[in-house]
């Protein structure tokens, strides 16, 4: 029974959440065997917006076996382009479905319904239809042996691009849907089954995604959504009849999932925590490395692994540049998720209300200075103002440590040797934002920066086609591109003797 009725709901997310949603396995929707469930929040207010059931390792059992027996059974028996015009179905339902998709992602995260609906769902669209041409072109190649043992025998050697089997993958709170995808989708189009845990935080949205599969003429089990906490991530990440291990969340969180993962050695994938350097020269354009500046740190109320959080200006623009920032970031318009007009949510519990909240208390009490914010926006909600702190030293928990809040912290810098020395001067490495008009510049600071991802005159600059993924302590493996579908397939050599 939900709780509350909201307000404004289209009639189709209405729906959604006037009942409670069960899990999906087998392509069928049960219940926990424990009969538990739990509540999602609206964050905007605190208030309860349906129950879920709530998987546990009893769970994960069940919806590993019904992905065991999909893989060995109808799904082993498709064809590349049948996996194709499957997965290409899921896009468009998705595009069809935008703005349904939208809205409950921004009740359930707490995230603007526009974006929501334009980022988060429309760049899901585009990246199920990617991967759904990825499935007929996984390719193996014709080998010519090197070293024959034999010289006068004959080889013929070739290698096969082999799915691996049953996926487990865990995602988190802070794009939904979009995780949701990008770990779904190439998995699917590499042959694969899946059993998915969306972050507890936020199950609605992959949970009406599950719904989307048996329309789009999935065989049952080979996706199957199994909603929890971290008790069922760690069920499923230690199982040992699950293959493989795909990750977004907390380096935390990602070193417990190595651990578990060598009871029978799965593979495993992972993208963890960052915090992101930002550079701004003194030769930028200085109006567009304001505006995307406060986008880096901002956007997704700083809920982004990649959030520019550290931003490193060169030192005589340093005064300037940080107060029009922090004039910028104060003109956010603050509200909740489902007010198209919103510019700055609510973070998404209670829990990482009190985290940033914590870091912003830490910070004022080591020294720092605010430019903008520093406190609680609102009187309830989990909304933070926006904050710049300057007058930072690099030990700082606000400089060392990931926030997850719209929080970032500025520090100058004097050449180019010293920016790149400071911005490495971290455990993660992740992404990386570089605003300058000198072209060589830009390139050299590029091939310095320890990041997976390198940013110039722009921040966030995700694209479907280019691989994304860490260096150092922001994780393992690729997702997106066609990195992602080599994520999900194993190479098995053949050498024949003729
Ligand atoms: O993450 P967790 P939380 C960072 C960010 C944030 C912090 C804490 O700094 O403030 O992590 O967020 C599941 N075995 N990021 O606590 O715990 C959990 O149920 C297996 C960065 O929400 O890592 C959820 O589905 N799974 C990040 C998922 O892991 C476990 C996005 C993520 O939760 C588990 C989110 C366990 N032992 C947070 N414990 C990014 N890289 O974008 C929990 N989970």
């Amino acid at each position: 029974m939900t709780t509350t009725t909201i307000p404004g709901l289209l009639p189709a997310v209405a729906d959604f959440v006037s009942t409670d949603r069960k899990m999906l396995i087998g392509g069928q929707w049960v219940d926990a065997a424990s009969g538990r469930t739990f509540a999602t929040n609206d964050p905007a207010t605190g208030r309860v917006i349906t129950n879920v059931a709530q998987g546990e390792a009893a769970d994960i059992d069940r919806a590993v076996a019904a992905a065991r027996a999909a893989y060995e059974g109808p799904w082993s028996r498709m064809k590349p382009n049948e996996r194709e015009r499957l997965i290409w179905r899921v896009g468009d339902i998705l595009s069809e479905r935008a703005e349904i998709f939208g809205q409950l992602e921004a009740l359930d995260n707490g995230k603007s319904v526009a974006i929501a609906t334009a980022v988060d769902v429309g760049w899901s669209a585009d990246v199920w239809r990617y991967n759904a041409g990825l499935a007929t072109k996984i390719t193996g190649s014709s080998v010519t042996p090197s070293m024959p043992f034999a010289p006068d025998q004959q080889f013929h050697a070739y290698t096969r691009r082999e799915s691996i089997g049953v996926c487990g993958q865990i995602i988190p709170w802070n794009f939904p849907i979009l995780m949701a995808t990008w770990k779904l989708a190439p998995a699917l189009a590499a042959g694969n089954t899946v059993v998915l845990k969306p972050a507890e935080q936020t199950p609605l949205s992959a949970l009406m995604l599950g719904e989307v599969f048996e329309e789009a003429g999935f065989p049952p089990g080979v996706v199957n959504i199994v909603p929890g906490f971290g008790d069922a991530g760690a069920a499923l990440s230690a199982h040992m009849d699950v293959d493989k291990v795909a990750f977004t969340g907390s380096t935390e969180v990602g070193k417990k999932i190595v651990h578990a993962a060598t009871g029978n050695l799965k593979k495993v994938t992972l993208e963890l925590g960052g915090k992101s350097p930002n550079i701004v020269y003194n030769d930028a354009d200085l109006d567009a490395a304001v505006a995307g500046s406060v986008a880096a740190w901002m956007f997704n109320h700083g809920q982004c692994c990649v959030a520019g959080t550290r931003m490193f200006v060169q030192r005589d623009i340093f005064d300037d540049f940080t107060q029009a920032v922090a004039n910028a970031a104060s003109q956010a318009k603050i509200g909740p998720g489902l007010d198209p007009t919103t510019e700055l949510g609510p973070l998404v519990s209670q829990e990482q209300f009190d985290r940033v909240s914590g870091y912003i208390q830490q910070g004022l009490a080591d020294g720092a200075r605010a430019l903008t914010g520093g406190g609680r926006w609102g009187d309830e909600g989990y909304f933070v103002e926006p904050t710049v702190f300057v007058d930072v030293k690099p030990e700082f928990s606000i400089v060392e440590e990931e926030i997850f809040g719209p929080v970032v912290v500025a520090l100058p810098f004097d050449d180019e040797e010293d920016v790149a020395r400071a911005a490495n001067d971290s455990i993660y490495g992740l992404a990386a934002g570089i605003w300058t008009k000198d072209v060589s510049k830009a390139h050299r600071t590029a091939a310095k920066l320890q990041a997976g991802s390198v940013w110039v005159n722009q921040y966030n600059g995700f694209d479907t086609a280019l691989p994304f993924g860490g260096f150092k302590q922001s994780g393992w493996g690729r997702e997106l591109g066609d990195s992602a579908v080599d994520h999900y397939t194993q190479t098995k050599s053949v050498n024949i003797a003729l």
